[in-house]
């Protein structure tokens, strides 16, 4: 039997700005018909953030959450994951309000505090160039993203009666090394499911190098006990998609990670880069993992 990948779809996140595209799914009618798209295309796993749906803030309020979560468990049987990074600039307790009130099946955990950027790393790679439009030094220039390792603990105590499944952002070589100290305190239990998000500014790059060294300090920290999946932030996102099936992980694409779906071309939907990297899985002659597929693979009860 051919070999199974996820695919995990990120809807919206709260970096991108609804100025930067009208595709980006803000009120909670948008998140149902951008979700259900994204599964009937392949995906089984939605990473979810919520929006104001007036302003397309990123919002930490329940009541936001509610315009979306309970309808895309009725209508998809995916594996809802719950971001529990929300926006840098939220403060913990509101990162958790909501995934602690729904106790989610998945629920994302930040490995570590960084500056953070959705600047195009990738700029730096090959002859790449961006056109700066904007000084040095602007909001986006003083940004922390805080998860220290009482962040991290306080995030698993919270989500813990089912318990919930995390999928574990790693930006850094760091990001393992804490991984296994915090297994080893009993904070986080094996297995793992390891998303390498690599392209932000304040993580590492994307490039193969950096992956099979990242991949292969994983093997000698946590052996069979973990799988993984890749991250590759803007245009890096279907280089790394592909690398990481050659490599024998899964993949994460969606609107939240990348806006585009080719060169200058915005993507019209989440479901479009599901249906990309479908193609690609395939043309690897593996197939995607359906969401019972995806819950046997990661461990999760069904
Ligand atoms: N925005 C991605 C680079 C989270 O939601 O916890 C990482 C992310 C974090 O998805
Ligand atoms: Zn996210």
């Amino acid at each position: 039997m051919a070999e199974k990948v996820i695919i995990s779809c990120a809807l919206t996140g709260s970096i991108h700005t609804p100025s930067m595209s009208p595709y980006l799914p803000i009120t909670g009618e948008d998140m149902v018909r951008e979700g259900v798209g994204a599964v009937e295309a392949g995906a089984s796993i939605l990473h979810l953030h919520a929006r104001h749906p007036e302003t397309g803030q990123p919002s930490a309020l329940l009541d936001h959450w509610n315009g979306f979560y309970p309808q895309l468990g009725n209508q998809t049987d995916a594996i809802l994951n719950m971001s529990t990074g929300g926006s840098a600039v939220m403060s913990l307790d509101d990162r958790l309000a909501a995934a602690s009130a729904l106790q989610p099946e998945m629920a994302s955990l930040n490995l570590g505090s960084m500056n953070f950027a959705l600047y195009p790393l990738a700029d730096r790679i090959k002859d790449w160039k961006h056109d700066w439009e904007e000084p040095f030094l602007r909001n986006s220039d003083d940004l922390v993203f805080k998860n220290t390792p009482r962040d991290i603990g306080v995030i698993a105590e919270r989500l813990d009666k089912r318990p919930t499944v995390f999928e574990l952002e790693c930006y850094d070589i760091a990001h393992l090394y804490m991984l296994d100290h915090l297994a080893q305190r009993d904070v986080l239990k094996p297995p793992f499911f390891i998303q390498f998000v690599l392209g932000v500014l304040g993580g590492a790059p994307p490039l193969p190098e950096v992956l099979y060294f990242l991949k292969s300090t994983a093997d000698k920290l946590f052996g069979e006990d973990y799988q993984f999946s890749v991250i590759g932030a803007g245009r890096a996102q279907m280089q790394m998609a592909g690398l990481s099936i050659a490599m024998g992980g899964h993949v994460r694409v969606g609107l939240e990670d990348n806006l585009y779906i080719a060169k200058g071309q915005l993507a019209t939907s989440n479901a479009q880069q599901v249906e990309k990297v479908k193609a690609l899985i395939e043309a690897n002659g593996k197939q995607v993992a359906t969401p019972s597929e995806a819950r046997e693979i990661l461990g999760i009860p069904s």
